[in-house]
């Protein structure tokens, strides 16, 4: 007997035992990079010297660097167009939406693993997918042909029962989750949905529930695929891509959830984080300034032909600023042909280019203070491009009605209530989807000025010294470890002048400090890392020369990233010794190479921090302890092959 979680991952196990925590490696069937992290990724790929990528399907998408402020973002999409069509990967123009939208639509597989550079890669999960976020590099390991290594998580079963009421939406089921659970609920661990809930729910609303799985911290989230799922494929062409799979009756799972559709009512998160969740109707009459409309989390043909039946024949609130980004160009074409573009046009809306745009701050910042509204997944301070800006995270449905009112509103106050509809037929256009090269074909792979050699790890020495250079909170994201935003995202291929920017958000002066220190140490509460999978945000630390993070937790990617990158991880054995810790403090940690060797027995590492003894948890595996003693994952790959 077994849950979905498990028959995906034993379908896939290449190495290790299902037992929760214990290292495994699995098989990757596919996998996809945006612009932003995918650069790197395919220098990394490339730096492997592979040839052909090895997977059954590998998809490269332009989806987040498309202002073109000035010629870095031009550059690196030709770089990731033509490394892509030398390497055999598929290659999804700008202006052909957001990977994930467009993955769901064009290549998503139930069964099969996705590994993507991207954190919200899991909404494939909403097909039956095993799909999961990773560093780039980690991804490039994959498209050369190795295997994705993680802990075995744990699974969770999030039962559900009843029906959504009218508008209360997907998004509502995942902020309730957020709610319970925290933006650390979820780590290490996989949320599996089940129970007679499920068949009420469409592919695009299991999709904004995986998806925004991501912000609980989870390795991934997955729905079974049924009835419902088929005919997503068939109304997308792609019937013989479908195939049935879901958990036996009577699996077991570590830990259970009950959710209630019907009795769910409409959420909103409130600033600056995914779980500091209220009820829409307790925030009615805050006035807004700005409403954003699309994101991965919901920009689904779905989603938008509810935005459009709300804004049809009205006007929006003269004091706001709305925009709608919808997800692929597939949506965008819809809307177009059927009207519903006219109606957002007609309500005042500003249209978008189908990408990810205000969501990683690509421009729409906020007015100073401003209130903004938006259908994203993160809310983070800093992220929408103005730090004094309030932003609230919502449904598509909440969303559009409040953009017509002009203050947050409850949607079920609403005359009418819009159909969820899923289309028998999807028009079906892949002419922005390059193709790789035929073979025997030469292409030549084109680099532009603003990629600069990154920073390689050095085999770890007998000794780590330096100071806390830094002393962080809890729930530190990567958009505060590498801020990104449109100043900032075009220096994805050049870490050099990026790291200048490093944890600049909590304190300007840290780059400076680091380089003048010539490296040391970051000091941090629980959950250091969360969000993005952002390699950048090991790489930057790396190139100032930090040696070791030393926090409470950690998030998972971000561990993951830190291990690559020869940046140990180092948990507090007691949380009590985090605290009496300050910036400024001597840290040693002496025959730190035996230490992380001997630690595969004790789990331990001794250091001393301001003149106290201190003991972190380092439950590495055999291989990250061999990673971490080589200086990073490409020392140790290359040691590996020279061996
Ligand atoms: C995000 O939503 O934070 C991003 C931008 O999509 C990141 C990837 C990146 O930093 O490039 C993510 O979620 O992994
Ligand atoms: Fe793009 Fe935002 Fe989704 Fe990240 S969360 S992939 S930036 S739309």
């Amino acid at each position: 007997m077994m849950n979905l979680t498990q028959k995906l991952i034993s379908a896939h196990l290449l190495e290790g035992e299902m037992t929760p925590g214990s290292p495994i490696a699995l098989r990757i069937d596919q996998t996809l990079t945006q612009d932003s992290t995918g650069t790197m990724a395919y220098l990394q790929f490339e730096a492997m010297g592979v040839g052909q990528v090895k997977t059954r399907r590998s998809v490269a998408y332009i989806d987040h660097n498309m202002l073109q402020s000035g010629f870095e973002n031009a550059d690196d999409h030709r770089y990731i167009q033509s490394v892509a069509r030398a390497h055999g990967i598929y290659c999804s123009r700008p202006g052909n939406g957001i990977c994930h939208q467009v993955h769901l639509e064009r290549f998503s597989a139930p069964g099969q693993t996705l590994l993507g550079s991207d954190s919200h890669t899991p909404t494939c999960g909403g097909v039956g997918m095993l799909a999961m976020g990773a560093g780039g590099l980690d991804v490039a390991v994959a498209m050369g042909g190795g295997a994705y290594h993680i802990a075995m998580p744990q699974v969770v079963k999030v039962w559900l029962t009843g029906r959504l009421a009218p508008m209360v939406s997907a998004k509502d089921v995942i902020l309730e989750l957020l709610r319970r659970l925290s933006v650390k609920g979820g780590v290490g661990k996989v949320m599996e949905y089940g129970g007679p809930g499920v068949a009420t729910l469409s592919v695009p609303e299991r999709a904004t529930i995986c998806n925004m799985g991501a912000e609980l911290g989870a390795t991934t989230s997955v729905f079974p695929s049924d009835l419902v799922t088929k005919q997503f494929f068939q109304a997308q062409g792609r019937e013989g891509d479908w195939q049935p799979i879901s958990a036996d009756p009577g699996a077991v799972y570590e830990q259970r959830v009950d959710i209630d559709l019907s009795a769910l009512t409409p959420l909103a998160a409130c600033p600056h984080s995914p779980d500091k969740v209220s009820p829409v109707e307790a925030l009615a009459q805050l006035r807004l300034d700005q409403v954003c409309i699309g994101s991965c989390t919901n920009s689904s043909f779905a989603d938008m032909m509810k935005v459009a039946a709300i804004l049809k024949g009205k006007s929006i609130a003269p004091w706001v600023s709305l925009t709608i980004s919808p997800g692929s160009r597939q949506v965008l074409s819809m809307l177009a042909g059927n009207g519903a573009l006219q109606a957002m046009i007609d309500a005042g809306a500003r249209i978008l280019e189908s990408g990810c745009g205000p969501c990683i701050g690509m421009g729409q910042a906020p007015a100073t203070n401003a209130v903004s509204l938006r259908t994203f997944n993160r809310n983070f301070c800093g992220r929408s491009g103005t730090p004094s800006a309030q932003v609230y995270l919502c449904s598509p449905e909440t969303a559009a009605v409040s953009a017509l009112t002009g203050y947050i509103t409850d949607p079920r106050t609403f005359e009418e209530v819009p159909p969820t509809l899923t289309p028998d037929s999807f028009p079906i256009n892949d002419n922005m989807i390059a193709p790789p090269a035929a073979p025997g074909e030469t292409v030549e792979v084109v680099r532009g000025p603003n990629i600069k050699p990154f920073p390689l790890g050095q085999a770890l020495g007998q000794e780590l010294s330096g100071q806390v250079l830094i002393r962080l909170g809890d729930d530190i994201t990567t958009d505060h470890i590498m801020p990104s935003g449109a100043k900032l995202l075009p220096y994805r291929s050049n870490v050099p002048y990026l790291a200048g920017f490093c944890l600049s958000p909590c304190d300007p002066e840290f780059p400076a400090r680091a380089r003048a220190q010539g490296g040391g140490f970051i000091l941090a509460g629980s959950n250091y890392g969360q969000g993005s999978s952002r390699e950048h945000a090991a790489l930057c630390p790396l190139e100032l020369g930090i040696k070791a993070v030393l926090a409470k937790s950690f998030a998972r990617i971000h561990a993951a990233n830190l291990i690559n990158n020869g940046i140990l991880p180092l948990t507090f054995a007691d949380p009590a010794d985090c605290d009496a810790i300050a910036q400024g403090d001597p840290v040693c940690i002496p025959d730190v190479r035996t230490q992380l060797e001997a630690a595969q027995q004790t789990g331990t590492v001794q250091a001393q921090v301001g003149g106290r003894q201190v003991t972190f948890n380092a439950q590495f595996s055999p291989r990250q302890t061999a990673i971490l003693l080589a200086g990073g994952l490409i020392n140790y790959t290359r040691e590996v092959q020279k061996s």
